[in-house]
């Protein structure tokens, strides 16, 4: 029989306390420190405090965070600390008193925001520290945006002064061509499709599509950067507006978390840095919030897709992959999320995809596309750095970059991934073409997708950074693979670019079937044409990006917007009734970019998003050139 003991003594503590005394005094005790630790997040102007409890900085100013990956000092230094309140229904959520104070906001807004764009720039400039409003909806942190706008080492929008000097007016003409363009396909999407994901141009309507799990406005968002960038005051503020009132997050599909990513997020913080608006913020912290049930997999590399709407396991599928241009293109935004909200979590969530890639074993010294993230292991050896792959490898550059160049496990996966692709994949045609073959299992498909022509604005990029020995060669790889993308254009009756061109049977850079002749208003072309043209200021590339708007105004302009067309061989055009988001993001800004100052957006200062969406560089000092101006 089982004798329940029953302690006849219980020994008295060193204090002379017996349990139950003790326990009674350290319950005691551990409420008095609940209830001091709670009064620091009560007193007012406690923003401070919560700085310091919430989310451990570095004690120079700058962008911390994203200073803050793994390998860097920084990092190992400081602990995880808990997350930030959780935070209340942001500006345009659905509950009515948000709602009002969306409407009153907005008119401050319309009060404090006038109409010109130095105008603009002065409001920014004035908003200073995006204060706690938490009876706006605000997520609890302060960021010095004055502070951070004075570190910049140039205006954001570049030194207009010296504008007028420039011999070409040719140059400011064709640029406000491009900003015709901008507006052109802003008007014609606001007519029929405001508030959709895409327009429709020739049903003219709007389209939601399926990729971003409820969500709306994508043009909206994807557009802000664009708009402001060019001075298109009215639509800027237009598009604020619907941000502000009708930009709702309680979606509950399923969504692409690379696409809501690199488009919805980079677009709002985006924003935010352009303008200090701190609705951004707000949309893009609680957006944020709303991916990482996506991260709930035994790996941490997040599926594909995230369930708005249930936080269960979506990873529990058999044989399910993550793809590596997906999950490898997080870092960026995630690093501003963090420094924006103070909540360590997205940090830590592309920190550990770092630390999964760094271990697992590379066949080669090459990144395969797929990943289990069950397992952690490749699921199938193909490797690309056109689609599935690009923007990877893109971000990892770019992260040394925009951490102001602390970052060195990313440059350092960079530079050994770029060494992989040139000795396996990277080939030379007959007729003296520079590409970027795919690799499966040892063997090459001499094809070229048009994704991967962002490659040669990154290896443009990245060749000041590699080893002296090296720059010469990646600037000259750089302009050859550029030179192949431009081949694939100039090939066309259209003089635009199919989605896939080959390299053998005798032919060179062209498609060799319909189902890849079509061209779908993709930037990546003329993205490496601005890369290009800030490296080497060599006048080809404004040249050729002319050539790019010359057709897309013969061949994919329509009466109500800007379409994609089927067949880029053929001259009378078939059009897929399509204008992309990414056209307004991304086609057309690189092509403003590439006949602006280089002090426009500088590399010095900002990095692109691989939705174009401009994100600030992590400069910790104070030695700014800009002075405060924009
Ligand atoms: C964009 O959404 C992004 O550039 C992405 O990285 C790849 N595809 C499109 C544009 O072609």
């Amino acid at each position: 029989m089982l004798m329940r003991k029953v302690p006849v003594f219980v020994p008295a503590s060193p204090w002379g306390l017996r349990l139950p005394q003790k326990f009674l005094f350290l319950l005691f005790l551990s409420g008095l420190i609940t209830l001091c630790f709670g009064a620091l997040f009560l007193l007012p102007n406690s923003s401070r405090l919560k700085r310091l409890f919430l989310a451990p900085r570095t004690q120079q100013p700058g962008l911390e965070v994203v200073a803050d990956i793994a390998g860097h000092p920084l990092a190992r230094e400081r602990e995880s600390p808990p997350n930030p309140v959780p935070a209340v229904p942001a500006p345009g959520e659905d509950d009515a008193s948000s709602q009002a104070s969306t409407r009153r906001r907005k008119v401050w807004l319309r009060r404090t925001h006038p109409t010109g764009t130095r105008e603009m720039a002065t409001a920014a400039r004035g908003s200073g520290s995006t204060a706690l409003r938490p009876q706006e909806g605000g997520i609890p942190f302060s960021f010095d945006f004055n502070a951070f706008r004075s570190r910049l080492r140039h205006p954001v929008l570049g030194t207009r002064a010296d504008e007028s000097k420039e011999p070409q007016s040719l140059v400011r003409a064709q640029r406000e061509k491009i900003k015709e363009m901008m507006q052109f396909a802003w008007r014609s999407y606001r007519l029929y499709a405001m508030g959709k994901n895409e327009l429709r141009p020739l049903t003219k309507d709007g389209y939601e599509g399926n990729m971003f799990g409820g969500l709306s406005g994508a043009t909206i968002i994807d557009s802000l950067d664009t708009l402001y960038l060019m001075e298109l005051q009215e639509e800027f503020q237009e598009a604020k507006a619907w941000v502000e009132e009708n930009f709702h997050l309680n979606v509950s599909g399923e969504a692409s978390l690379f696409e809501v990513n690199i488009r919805y997020i980079g677009g709002l913080l985006s924003a935010f840095y352009l303008t200090g608006e701190e609705v951004f913020r707000v949309k893009a912290i609680k957006l944020g919030e709303k991916l990482l049930p996506a991260f709930n997999t035994p790996t941490g590399i997040p599926k594909g897709v995230v369930n708005f709407k249930s936080r269960s396991w979506g990873w529990a599928m058999a044989g399910s992959s993550s793809i590596l241009a997906e999950f490898g293109s997080l870092h960026l935004e995630f690093l501003h999320l963090t420094e924006l909200s103070g909540n360590q979590v997205f940090a830590e969530k592309v920190r550990n995809i770092r630390k999964v890639l760094r271990k697992i074993n590379k066949p080669f010294g090459l990144y395969p596309n797929f990943l289990s993230p069950v397992s952690g292991n490749w699921m199938q050896h193909h490797v690309s750095v056109g689609g599935l792959g690009d923007s990877f490898y893109e971000y990892l550059i770019k992260s040394w970059l925009m951490s102001a160049k602390t970052d060195v496990e990313a440059k350092d996966m960079y530079y050994e991934a770029l060494e992989a692709i040139e000795t396996y994949l990277v080939n030379v045609s007959p007729g003296g073409l520079t590409y970027i073959a795919e690799w499966r299992g040892g063997i090459l498909d001499h094809k070229m997708g048009h994704l991967a022509c962002f490659s040669g604005g990154m290896i443009a990029l990245g060749a000041e950074d590699a080893k002296e020995e090296k720059r010469a060669h990646y600037r000259e790889l750089a302009a050859q693979i550029t030179k192949t993308c431009h081949e694939s254009y100039a090939r066309s009756d259209t003089k635009l670019g199919p989605e896939a061109f080959w390299f053998n049977s005798g032919r060179e850079a062209v498609a060799t079937q319909l189902s890849e002749s079509y061209y779908i208003l993709r930037p990546e072309v003329v993205e490496s044409y601005m890369y290009l043209w800030r490296q080497t200021h060599d006048p080809i590339y404004r040249e050729w990006g002319w050539e790019v708007v010359l057709a897309l105004e013969k061949y994919c302009r329509t009466e109500a917007g800007f379409s994609g067309i089927q067949d880029v061989y053929s001259s009378v055009p078939n059009h897929d009734n399509k204008q992309q988001t990414f056209f307004l993001a991304e086609t057309l800004k690189y092509l403003y970019l590439l006949f602006s100052e280089d002090d426009m957006l500088s590399l010095e200062d900002w990095v692109f998003n691989t939705e174009a969406h401009p994100l600030p560089v992590n400069h910790s000092d104070s030695s700014s050139r800009a002075g405060g101006r924009l």
